[in-house]
């Protein structure tokens, strides 16, 4: 593999085509040059025959490749740049295991709506068809299949171009969802000649090209909306990838309807503004009576848009979405409208004049009567000082450090520490919260880290729970190998939702949900030359965060949480987070 980087051609342009030598390229170089001619030039992943060669000419051709621990974190770093940029985020495995480790992000990035494509070097097919035990075989075009929104094999060097056309275009076009690229080894040093390599790349254009909605639909979806007296919009994560900021907030404010932002659609307004309904949200998803969905689909979520979540009002529901097979998903949607967002939102707006009826006073003055009890009612709440620190007194300490830094980047996972974060940090700006999304799943944590930080240039704050951290954890040796800006607050309480839980039959091993007692998670970053820190109060919390936002250095907080203090969550009945971290 060795002369693939001594290559006479590292990289194909006008001057080097013109060589008099005949040259030739081959399937390693063509992927490079596919990738830098669509301007996808970082890589997240990890290395092993044959992708080693891929990273190191990457590299060499001045493509940023991180590599990672496990190629889950590299999957999930790949998924979040994704949804922050609209480009899909790449992520490049070596075969069978490499390529399972990643699979679980590849579906965890479909199943949230978010581009990407898992790149995987794969073995020789006449072995893997006929199952004659190659090394690392496995079928994986078929694995990836119903894990992915689309899965493609590309066997001769000159389909290269044609292969990432395809991918990238499969990724980001419609909903967007996850890709598999699969790459027999022989391809990767299969040669050609390099004119017509060249000529064989694709530059995809409009990869995403807008989709405009029907008027008639536009027209019906306003009819409903004028026929609300209790109109609320509800704002997805789909919301904040479209990149309409200025158009959705323009839709909020001329309409005057009161919204509520699912998790990772904070900020796309700043959670402080007058009409975010969030302090009052289980008033309004039960007593309105017209739901505006944007880019947020009725899972488990919302509860599935019925049940005592929704309350007993017979709602409408009108639904701006790409998909059309999202809409009556779960329930009847009145109101179809189905286009990209940014054209769906100012088709809308169109309709919205001076005479388009504003929500009644009776409506918005009782949705601020319950906004002002309930916050009196957390402001309570957050002022306690117990010792040990609880959810509350931690998250008040970040959350006062935070509002002074808009700008920077939210991870969120966990049990008790995601539920209670996500209603007690305020976000301002858009696409700065990334979470365990959908799926609710663990293990996100610091391949959305460095996948934002990577991505942004700007600090993260990664608020984890204990359980959570663990999924990820050795990845703080790449965060601090690549010296990222990255704060991860770990919620120490000793155990997966708590730490008092005992074995009913008094043997030596300890509860399901037990982890070792006092654990120091500050002292595995510095194994890396990180820093570590180790907060037991409010104070000691604030001036770490403080310190390693200044400083920029990667940082871990060990912030030791009441270990009685969280309850069992994960259920249907904590989905609603104000509600949740009302209880305490
Ligand atoms: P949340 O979890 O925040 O409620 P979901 O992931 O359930 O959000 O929903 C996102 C929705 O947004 C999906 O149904 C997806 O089809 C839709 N979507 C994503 N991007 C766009 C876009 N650019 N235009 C329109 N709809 C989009
Ligand atoms: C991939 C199940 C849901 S929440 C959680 C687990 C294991 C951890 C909760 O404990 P943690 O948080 O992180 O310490 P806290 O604040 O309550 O103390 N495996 C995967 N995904 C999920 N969701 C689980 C298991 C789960």
């Amino acid at each position: 593999m060795a002369e693939v980087l001594n290559h006479p051609q590292t990289a194909i342009t006008a001057e080097t085509a013109k060589q008099e030598t005949p040259a030739t390229t081959d399937g390693f170089h063509l992927v490079i040059d596919a990738l830098k001619l669509n301007d996808l030039n970082t890589i997240f992943g990890l290395v092993g025959i044959p992708i080693t060669d891929l990273a190191r000419l990457a590299q060499a051709e001045g493509m940023r490749f991180i590599g990672f621990r496990h190629e889950q974190h590299a999957g999930n770093a790949a998924a979040i740049a994704g949804y922050m940029t609209q480009k899909p985020g790449i992520c490049m495995t070596v075969s069978a295991p490499g390529f399972l480790n990643g699979l679980t992000a590849l579906a965890n990035a479909t199943t949230n709506c978010f581009p990407m494509i898992l790149i995987s070097g794969s073995s020789e097919r006449e072995i893997v068809d006929l199952q004659q035990g190659d090394y690392e075989e496995m079928d994986q075009l078929n694995a990836a299949k119903p894990y992915a929104k689309a899965a493609y094999r590309v066997l001769h060097a000159e389909d290269i171009g044609i292969g990432i056309a395809r991918a990238i275009r499969a990724a980001v076009s419609g909903r967007p969802g996850g890709v598999y690229l699969d790459l027999p080894a022989k391809l990767l040093s299969q040669t050609i000649d390099a004119v017509k390599g060249k000529q064989s790349l694709v530059r995809v254009v409009d990869a995403a090209p807008r989709q405009l909605p029907a008027p008639d639909s536009v027209k019906r979806a306003l009819d409903v909306l004028k026929g609300a007296k209790r109109p609320l919009i509800l704002l997805g994560k789909g919301a904040a990838y479209a990149q309409a900021d200025a158009q959705i907030r323009e839709l909020v404010e001329k309409s005057g309807i009161p919204y509520l932002p699912m998790s990772m659609a904070k900020g796309l307004l700043p959670d402080t503004h007058e009409q975010s309904a969030s302090a009052a949200r289980s008033f309004v998803l039960q007593e309105a009576d017209v739901v505006l969905l944007i880019g947020a689909r009725l899972n488990w979520l919302l509860s599935h848009g019925k049940g005592k979540t929704w309350g007993g009002a017979p709602k409408q529901f009108i639904q701006v979405d790409i998909s059309p097979t999202e809409i009556d998903s779960n329930v009847a949607i009145a109101a179809p409208v189905i286009g990209d967002i940014g054209s769906c939102v100012s088709a809308l707006l169109g309709g919205i004049d001076a005479s388009f009826p504003k929500p009644p006073a009776e409506w918005t003055g009782a949705i601020s009567e319950r906004k002002n009890k309930n916050l009196e009612k957390m402001a309570a709440t957050l002022a306690k000082n117990p010792s040990p620190m609880n959810f509350h007194s931690a998250l008040r300490a970040i959350r006062d450090v935070l509002k002074t830094r808009p700008d920077i980047n939210v991870v969120n996972e966990g049990a008790n520490t995601l539920d209670y974060a996500r209603s007690i940090i305020d976000m301002y700006e858009p696409r700065k919260r990334f979470d365990s999304g959908t799926w609710g799943i663990m293990g996100i944590g610091m391949g959305f880290a460095i996948g934002a930080a990577v991505t942004s240039g700007k600090p993260v704050v990664a608020i984890e729970g204990d359980s959570a951290f663990g999924f990820s954890g050795m990845e703080l040796e790449t965060i601090c190998r690549y010296d990222l800006p990255v704060c991860t607050i770990v919620f120490n309480n000793n155990g997966v939702y708590r730490g008092t839980d005992v074995n009913p039959t008094g043997g030596k091993d300890v509860a399901p949900t037990v982890f070792v007692k006092g654990a120091r998670y500050d002292k595995m970053i510095e194994a890396f030359g990180g820093v570590g820190r180790h907060a037991t109060t409010p104070e000691e919390l604030t001036k770490a965060l403080q310190e390693a936002i200044a400083s920029g250095k990667p940082t871990l907080i060990n912030a030791v949480i009441d270990e009685a203090a969280g309850t069992e969550s994960g259920r249907l009945t904590n989905l609603n987070p104000q509600s949740t971290a009302m209880k305490k």
